[in-house]
């Protein structure tokens, strides 16, 4: 289970390498074009300890831990297995974990049982940031044709987010560490929202709000319940079906209109780590709603979505809520660009 952990020497080698190039980079301003070169690609010079390197092999074992639990539905034997999983690996990983427990009613008036995890690192700390995605999968196929009242793994949808957040969460402690004469730093919260895809399936009435409010039922709940009263954060970052080969990633508009200073700071922060040619700064409106939505509407914390874009279909990647939603799917260099570039953002707070 805890082979990652003998990964840490050769993090530690790989990231002395990177400082190392980086130092060189750095001290060559021989010529006009590697200065120019070196402004576009080396993230800002700032205080504090570096952004460490995010492992996409780990990220991508984790996405196929949780296939390998079966579909994560909610009420399921494989759901409750996945969630435990996930909390022990949080709990590994230095967070306090909290629980919320509650009933939802499903769009069909089905009771389904919820349960959101939230893995808190310096839970005392005012200053916070807040990234999060849903760990839960839909129950049916509803957009492939063949087997659609089967459950799908949800690799892409489900499982790329989680997988971003525990390859995140293995090196927190590392940003909360306190450092001999600095400032408290901040407090950072995983949220892992359950029962976001039990929505009710397509028909006449999409965009229409009422069919909207069927999904996202766990940020629902968080949002007008949050685990700690009166909880706050500087922004939040929600992390959807962003793990498929090849993915790009548009401003979306839902985190336009409500955070659209966060969402700058994000993709600005992308360009700058080399990633420019995955986040393209150009607004795309394709979601209808997801967990961002809630919370910038009800806690008003400005969340932004990182959710891929794919042109073909002017919205979703065609596996979307199909039996194709599986791990062949899945590119470690997806995650990497993802999860890179949110640690990237993370580490920049003071
Ligand atoms: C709609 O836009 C209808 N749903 C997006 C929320 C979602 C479902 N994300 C993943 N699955
Ligand atoms: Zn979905």
């Amino acid at each position: 289970m805890d082979h990652r952990m003998t990964r840490t020497t050769t993090g530690n080698r790989v990231r002395a390498l990177f400082i190392l190039l980086l130092a060189a980079s750095c001290t060559n301003t021989s010529g006009p074009d590697v200065e120019h070169d070196a402004e576009e690609h080396v993230p800002q010079q700032r205080s504090g300890p570096p952004t460490p390197l995010f492992d996409p092999d780990s990220a991508y074992a984790y996405v196929a831990d949780q296939v390998a639990f079966g579909p994560r539905v909610p009420g399921s034997p494989a759901h409750k297995a996945c969630g435990d999983w996930i909390v022990r690996r949080l709990r590994a990983f230095g967070a306090q974990v909290t629980e919320q427990q509650g009933v939802v009613t499903a769009f069909n008036g089905q009771k389904v049982p919820m349960r959101n995890i939230i893995a808190s690192w310096l839970p005392e700390a005012k200053q916070r940031v807040m990234l999060c995605a849903h760990w839960d999968t839909r129950p049916f196929a509803d957009k492939d044709k063949d087997r659609p009242n089967e459950p799908i793994d949800g690799a892409n949808d489900g499982g790329s987010g989680v997988g971003v957040l525990l390859e995140i969460g293995r090196h927190l402690n590392e940003l909360v560490a306190p450092v001999a004469g600095d400032a408290p730093g901040i407090g950072v919260d995983l949220i892992f929202f359950d029962v976001e895809d039990m929505g009710e399936p397509a028909n006449a009435m999409v965009g229409e709000r009422n069919s909207m409010d069927s999904w996202c039922l766990g940020s629902q709940y968080w949002s007008r319940g949050p685990h700690v009263p009166g909880y706050n954060a500087r922004f939040g970052i929600l992390l959807d079906m962003c793990g498929a080969r090849d993915a790009v990633f548009y401003q979306e508009a839902i985190s336009m209109r409500y955070a659209a200073g966060i969402v700058r700071k994000v993709w600005r922060t992308a360009d700058r780590s080399g990633y420019g040619d995955r986040f393209v700064p150009e607004t795309k409106y394709f979601v209808g709603t997801d967990d961002h939505d809630v919370i910038n509407r009800v806690l008003r914390i400005p969340t932004v979505d990182i959710i891929e874009f794919y042109e073909p279909t002017g919205g979703f990647h065609p596996s979307w809520h199909t039996h194709g939603d599986n791990i062949t799917i899945i590119d470690p260099a997806t995650l990497k660009a993802v999860g890179q570039t949110v640690m990237e953002v993370v580490w920049s707070e003071r």
